[in-house]
């Protein structure tokens, strides 16, 4: 592909890491309707910029940055408003302009964030999606110091769940996944419980572990109908179920026992820009330690192995990054 000059309001920025994550396969099997073909994806990317446009004053050549995907256009009533994820004019790098499996990418300068020199290119890369999207989702949830909760998914996304659990104080986390592997690493990162939903009864076993209660807070971050439901039902009367993953399929929900339960049924699409400043300073100030969340690393030209690996689940990924 062509590099070109950047527009004065522009930046070209050369990628030095960038995370695959399961929306690029979401986007391969046509899960996610907003994704355009052909189109160069990657939507987790970190760099250096390389060029600035005329205009540009707040980066310049050599700084490191975070690519934001979730390009907003920063002055629509939405963005305004700090809810920039649901901008009117959103466009997704990565889906709908050419993202960061490769080399150099070129985009308006508000889509880079400068990323701190202490923090790793890999580290910032992952930032970008796999990070920000729990903390997003525990912010709409609005998680409380002293509260249960349940992770559904410990994917490249759902196992930061466990940390930013930690982080907004949940007094319990119980870790859910049908990989011992992963329930390992949640563990590691502080989950109370680890479940395995392909031996156990997941429902059972939370509703045994909290004295027939259920958990304050369900999170879902894999988009299967069954661990939705399951996540529904994990809950406390009272409590707060937030779906991440994006579905293939609908869900038969009965609106009956959420109502008389007065269970709070949420969504969380993405993030804001506010909150991947919050997730620099956290990494910066060494409360949220991102050193073991990168499993596999491929240059870009092997990209296609890399997507493999999170594809057929090969060795456990946790993130799978790509480097020049
Ligand atoms: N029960 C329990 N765990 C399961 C089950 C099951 N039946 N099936 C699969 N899992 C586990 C897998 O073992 C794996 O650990 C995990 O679920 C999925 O992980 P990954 O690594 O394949 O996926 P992630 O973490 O990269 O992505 C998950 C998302 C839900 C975020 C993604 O798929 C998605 O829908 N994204 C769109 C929504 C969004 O907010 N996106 C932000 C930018 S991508
Ligand atoms: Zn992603």
């Amino acid at each position: 592909m062509p590099v070109k000059d950047p527009g004065s309001q522009e930046l070209v920025v050369k990628v030095l890491a960038s995370g695959i994550c399961h929306s690029d396969l979401h986007a391969m099997n046509g899960v996610i309707p907003y994704a355009s073909i052909p189109i160069t994806p990657g939507h987790e990317g970190a760099g250096i910029v390389e060029a600035v446009g005329a205009n540009i004053q707040d980066l310049k050549v050599g700084d490191h940055v975070i690519l934001r995907f979730v390009m907003s256009c920063g002055a629509c009533a939405p963005c305004v408003q700090g809810t920039d994820n649901l901008c009117r004019k959103l466009k997704f790098l990565g889906f709908e302009v050419d993202g960061t499996f490769a080399e150099y990418v070129s985009v308006p300068s508000r889509h880079a964030i400068h990323l701190p020199d202490s923090i790793p290119f890999e580290q910032g890369a992952i930032i970008g999606c796999a990070v920000v999207t729990p903390i997003h989702a525990m912010n709409i949830a609005r998680v409380r110091p002293g509260s249960s909760v349940a992770i559904f998914g410990l994917g490249g996304v759902g196992i930061h769940a466990v940390q930013t659990g930690k982080i907004f104080g949940a007094a319990e986390i119980f870790a859910v996944d049908i990989s011992d592997s992963k329930l390992s690493l949640a563990k590691l990162f502080g989950a109370n419980y680890a479940i395995n939903g392909s031996k156990e009864d997941t429902v059972a076993e939370i509703k045994r572990l909290t004295d027939g209660v259920g958990v304050d807070f369900a999170f879902e971050f894999i988009g299967l109908p069954t661990t939705q439901l399951q996540a529904i039902s994990s809950v406390k009367r009272g409590g707060t179920v937030t779906l991440v993953g994006i579905p293939n399929q609908s869900l038969n929900i009965d609106l009956k026992y959420l109502l008389t339960n007065e269970i709070q049924l949420r969504t969380s699409f993405d993030h804001t820009r506010a909150e991947v400043d919050d997730v620099i300073r956290l990494v910066e100030s060494g409360r949220l330690d991102l050193s073991k969340s990168i499993s596999h690393r491929f240059p870009l030209s092997k990209v296609n192995e890399g997507i493999d690996v999170l594809r057929k689940n090969i060795g456990d990924p946790i993130r799978v990054v790509v480097t020049p």
